[in-house]
């Protein structure tokens, strides 16, 4: 998947993994084509009077943004920042193009790269310096268009956690606390990787409000001849999806690739033996390579005559391949082939002739019983609790914890110092859109005042 790189904090992703990554920006980009969003590329630069024009929103994250100082041996007269998100690199120029409300609504992703020099311990996919993502950014008349828009973006998040990773994601809305400062609300969807106990944000959409707009001057004329103000969206997924998917499905032998984004989704090995006719083998190989690519299914074969059958097996198992198909002698002189699964390494023999049907089955079967089980691991990770003292407890075991809150920005930040440790604290991963009942009276678990909602808690990435 990645290769380890001289600068600390860089990855380099080789071809398994861009492939996933190519996976899920055909599907995403042509959903928000279909939502009328259009692409666009800004630079990578950004000045360091447009980058500090809006000092609240920039302020918390001033010793990420890195800067470029010199060119060749000489200084430059300014120095540039890199850009570790796009808003005030946009927004001077959504101010321009926006005049009047037939200029609305000015909807525009870019697919890009962005740099944010972290210091706390780097990690491949999950935390790296720099990261591949989209980010959308919108402005509206209305407010309604821009919630609207909020949730939408959202549900297309969910689809890629669930449909393609396979990773089960809770949607909700991030606290005071932990939402985007310069916004107005921020929506996630939430996963949680049970081997390490620690919930990961999976990607964000947020409504900016009028913040920006008030600080970009981005007005225009309303149907009534009056001047008013845009309502902003921004949202975004990364490469740390990839992350997920691998921590969630990995296991002892290796990656775990859900069928829907393996770029090889059938590996065919042919297994030679003493005296077979190994022409033959080879041939049904191909044939079953060429049928299953004619179907549709991205399947491959390993001819690779310095390697052994066995060797290929670990081989394509550790890189994930959902489907191995095996043929030796008996499965070419019986018009079978054996098939063995990654995820649950059961083997079956199917029939030639009913390959192409039986293999897109197991596939399918494959995709739904991954997002299953880590469902299943999911929830029994969730832990409901009512007080501080089963709070302390659930913690300790690595739960996703369910809890009554006051919904008070000073609770949150006495529960981080109250659980501050070498694990990291914990802290508030989402206020879920389905919340189960709250009966009058309930407390919260860290004031022991009146509840207002119930919020997950956990330590997290
Ligand atoms: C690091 C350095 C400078 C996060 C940063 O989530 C600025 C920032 O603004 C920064 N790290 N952020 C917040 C990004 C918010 C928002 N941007 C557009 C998104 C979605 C896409």
């Amino acid at each position: 998947m990645i290769e380890y790189y001289d600068i600390s904090g860089c990855y380099i992703l080789r071809p398994w993994a861009m492939s996933i990554w190519e996976v899920m920006q055909t599907f995403f980009d042509a959903e928000i084509k279909k939502m009328k969003i259009k692409n666009c590329y800004f630079p990578l630069f950004v000045s360091s009077g447009v980058l500090q024009k809006e000092k609240d929103h920039i302020e918390g994250f001033a010793p990420e943004v890195a800067w470029v100082t010199k060119s060749g041996e000489s200084e430059l007269e300014m120095p540039i920042a890199i850009r570790p998100t796009s808003e005030t690199v946009m927004y001077p120029y959504f101010s321009k193009w926006i005049r009047g409300h037939r200029d609305l609504p000015l909807r525009l992703n870019q697919w890009c790269n962005v740099v944010r020099w972290e210091f706390s311990n780097p990690t491949p996919f999950i935390r790296s310096r720099e990261f591949l993502w989209q980010e959308g950014h919108t402005a509206f008349a209305t407010k309604e268009e821009a919630d609207t828009e909020v949730l939408d973006i959202l549900e297309l998040y969910r689809r890629i956690y669930e449909e393609f990773l396979a990773v089960p994601v809770i949607k909700g809305k991030k606290s005071e606390h932990e939402k985007f400062a310069g916004g107005l609300y921020t929506t996630t969807v939430e996963a949680f990787v049970p081997n390490t106990g620690r919930g990961v944000q999976g990607a964000t959409s947020h409504c900016l409000g009028q913040n920006f707009a008030k600080m970009f001057e981005i007005n225009f004329e309303n149907e009534k001849g009056e001047k008013a103000m845009v309502w902003q969206n921004s949202w975004a997924y990364t490469t740390r999806t990839i992350g997920v998917m691998i921590m969630v499905h990995g296991d002892d032998k290796g990656l775990v690739l859900p069928p829907k984004v393996a770029s090889v989704q059938v590996i065919v090995i042919p297994v030679p033996y003493k005296d077979a006719d190994m022409q033959g083998i080879f041939d049904a190989c191909a044939d079953t390579v060429k049928s299953l690519n004619e179907a549709g299914i991205r399947a491959e074969a390993d001819f690779r005559d310095n390697y052994s059958p066995g060797w290929k097996y670990s081989n394509w198992e550790m890189k994930g391949v959902p489907l191995r198909i095996e043929i030796g002698p008996k499965d070419f002189a019986n018009k079978q082939v054996r098939v063995v699964r990654r995820d649950n390494a059961s083997k079956s023999d199917i029939p030639m002739a009913d390959l192409v049907e039986k293999v897109k089955d197991m596939l399918n079967n494959i995709q739904q019983s991954l997002f299953d089980i880590a469902t299943q691991k999911r929830d029994a990770c969730i832990q409901v609790v009512h007080t501080w003292e089963e709070f302390a407890e659930a913690l300790g075991q690595k739960k996703m914890i369910l809890a009554p809150w006051c919904d008070e920005e000073e609770v949150e930040k006495d529960v981080k110092a109250r659980t501050k440790g070498d694990m990291g604290a914990a802290k508030s991963l989402c206020t879920p859109f389905e919340q189960p009942e709250l009966p009058e009276g309930t407390l919260c678990f860290a004031s022991g005042k009146p509840a207002k909602k119930w919020t997950y808690w956990g330590r997290s990435y």
